[in-house]
């Protein structure tokens, strides 16, 4: 690991242009890991770097340092060749959606990625899929380089942490997760500050949205599987935008029987979204089945079918796998 550490220090040393993307739908690991690698190569290697997102970028969180740098994939010329392009949370490179020509493009690619089933599609791969989140592996990279985090850098990999943990509960909270926050905190991060942000700044009509979602939920199986299903027309009613939905899957999980929560979500061009979260299942073959990937307890998947039927597939689907 440590090789392709200073592999990818010399390739940042060599590179006149550099992008980092994120992940479609982004959340706050491959957002903080934007930034976080974005400033760290300007502060230390004096570097100018686009850090870009694709679709829609969540004002959740604005609050991040320096959010304002992010730019719009589509406003980049597709036919730019930039010497070196940088991936982080982006479990396949379809995630990229439209940004996948740019990345394919550049001169090199690299790949930082905690998702186990990423399989390893830039030019150096750096990928731990014991790691929390992103943002850890970006922490021992930028020690390995024997850099200083400043403060900024720091809340950036505190977002990481704190939301692909869920707020320091998931299976993925080891005690190297509390360490590297301690270390976080010591270097000026406000845990407070970070929380409030990231959870108790939602819009109204989003907390609304979110309960009558979670009030149209169906159980089967005893209470075991947990289904919420969101047309288009439960997004206009509310105002939703795509953001309004995270974070609903978790509530359903909570109940004490659920196995699997599963929410569905109509797209725009007609197709079903969908996120599964699992206590003690792992729901990567689930998901492999339909073309998706994840984690063990946290995977997704798109449907290319109309919601009705995407619903009784996967129902199928995973009622065989609790049974
Ligand atoms: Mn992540």
């Amino acid at each position: 690991m440590d090789n392709l550490f200073l592999e990818l220090k010399n390739k940042i040393e060599q590179a006149q242009s550099i992008i980092v993307f994120s992940h479609v739908s982004p959340d706050g690991d491959t957002l903080g890991s934007n930034i976080a690698i974005s400033l760290m190569i300007e502060k230390y290697f004096n570097k100018k770097v686009d850090s870009v997102y694709v679709g829609m970028l969540p004002a959740l969180y604005s609050y991040l340092p320096e959010f304002n740098r992010f730019i719009d994939v589509q406003t980049i010329d597709k036919n730019k060749k930039y010497d070196l392009a940088i991936a982080v949370d982006v479990a396949s490179k379809d995630r990229m959606v439209s940004g996948t020509v740019l990345y394919d493009n550049a001169s090199f690619k690299i790949n930082i990625d905690h998702h186990k089933t990423n399989n390893g599609y830039g030019d150096i791969n750096i990928i731990d899929g014991n790691a929390a989140c992103v943002g850890v592996i970006l922490y021992k990279i930028f020690k390995e380089w024997e850099l200083e985090i400043p403060k900024e850098v720091a809340r950036c990999i505190y977002t990481s942490l704190l939301t692909d943990t869920g707020g320091f509960k998931y299976e993925n909270t080891t005690p190297e997760t509390f360490m590297l926050a301690a270390e976080l905190v010591r270097l000026g991060v406000s845990p407070t500050f970070e929380f409030r942000s990231c959870y108790e700044t939602k819009p109204q009509s989003m907390v609304q949205f979110q309960a009558y979602i979670v009030s149209n939920t169906v159980f089967y199986n005893n209470g075991k599987i947990a289904f919420a299903k969101i047309t288009r027309s439960d997004m206009s009613k509310f105002n939703a935008t795509d953001d309004y939905t995270e974070g609903i899957v978790e509530v359903l999980r909570s109940s004490k029987n659920v196995e699997i929560a599963a929410i569905l979500k109509e797209t725009k061009d007609g197709y079903t979204k969908v996120s599964l979260r699992s206590k003690t299942v792992d729901v990567t073959p689930i998901v492999i089945d339909f073309g998706g990937g994840g984690h063990t307890f946290a995977a997704g998947c798109t449907i290319k079918k109309p919601i009705a039927i995407a619903y009784d597939k996967l129902l199928q689907r995973i009622q065989s796998e609790i049974e």
